[in-house]
């Protein structure tokens, strides 16, 4: 499994030399505070978050708190609270939509949600309405095939919102509790498209009243500052009830999910480290903050 630590790697590298200085028992000078801004900023860390951090620190010596321990405690707080999805407490049938940019990681992340749901004793089902390409509902397919659950895979060229009323329809017939529907990766700047996702929730609605009961938008950790301007415009065409954050792993740029987390408000369940199977773990802030401050170096 992907740890935090190895995850961040990319995104501490830009800071790191920085984040020496401010462990330095003396305390740093002001340009090098300075530097520290400017770094997170280059880590895609809002604006605003970043000249809260200043003011912390000014205080810190009258606190007696070390820089690093301001740094820290600040990056916790602002992701926290931290949303914990209780597989056992989600209502039956539980509904769950997923809606990202091209790319993002959903039909992966459906197939990981799916296999947490089993580990828990859930019966999931996967409906692929990725009606656009043959390969898209056919990968979900097989992921379905190799976790041993039930799907309902949508026909190439076929209605996405009528598969998504029909898998709600098969799990209630078949006794599955956790339905996750995967999309299609759409530009959020489409709004044909964008309006379809609003017709594919309305079609759960219609089998199952209060479906969708999550509504997660994908987001490419990669994608940095980008990620928010999409989450910003799925939300305001879903109304989304959280994010996961894929392929952290990979950025250099993980300081936008305290733009997602602050700035839209949007609660962050799960975060993407790595490609394999077991590679998506609850979001935690604490061991995100550690891994991005190189905590355990630094305390
Ligand atoms: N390293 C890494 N790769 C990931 C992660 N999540 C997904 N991927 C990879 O990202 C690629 C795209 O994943 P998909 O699940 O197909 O993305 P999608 O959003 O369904 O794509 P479309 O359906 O084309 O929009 C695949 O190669 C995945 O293995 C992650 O957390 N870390
Ligand atoms: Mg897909």
């Amino acid at each position: 499994m992907g740890s935090w630590f190895q995850s961040l790697r990319k995104t501490r590298d830009r800071l790191v030399d920085a984040l020496r200085a401010v462990s330095a028992p003396t305390l740093a000078a002001p340009e090098t505070r300075e530097e520290i801004a400017n770094l997170l900023i280059t880590a895609d860390v809002p604006m605003r978050l970043v000249q809260s951090l200043s003011r912390e620190w000014e205080q810190s010596a009258s606190r007696r708190e070390s820089l690093a321990a301001t740094l820290r405690r600040v990056l916790v707080a602002a992701l926290e609270p931290a949303p914990t999805l209780d597989w056992h407490a989600l209502p039956d049938p539980c509904t769950i939509l997923l809606v990202g940019v091209n790319g993002s990681g959903k039909t992966t992340t459906a197939a990981k949600l799916a296999r947490m749901a089993l580990l828990a004793g859930r019966r999931p089902l996967l409906g692929a309405t990725d009606t656009f390409r043959a390969a898209g509902s056919h990968q979900l397919k097989l992921w379905a095939e190799r976790l041993g659950c039930e799907a309902v895979i949508g026909a190439t060229g076929g209605d996405a919102a009528a598969v998504a009323y029909d898998a709600i329809d098969a799990a209630l017939a078949r006794g599955c509790d956790t339905v996750i529907v995967d999309t299609a990766g759409r530009m959020h700047t489409r709004e044909p498209l964008m309006r379809e996702l609003q017709k594919l929730g309305a079609a759960m609605a219609k089998r199952l009243p209060g479906a969708p009961h999550h509504t997660w938008v994908v987001l490419d950790a990669m994608l940095g500052q980008n990620a928010v301007v999409q989450a910003r415009q799925f939300h305001e065409m879903t109304s989304l009830t959280g994010a996961i954050v894929t392929k952290l792993d990979g950025s250099s740029k993980a300081g936008f999910l305290f733009a997602v987390r602050q700035e839209l408000e949007l609660p962050i369940f799960f975060a993407g480290l790595g490609e394999a199977m077991d590679d998506l773990v609850p979001f935690d802030p604490a061991a995100f903050a550690d891994a991005l401050v190189n905590g355990d170096e630094l305390k």
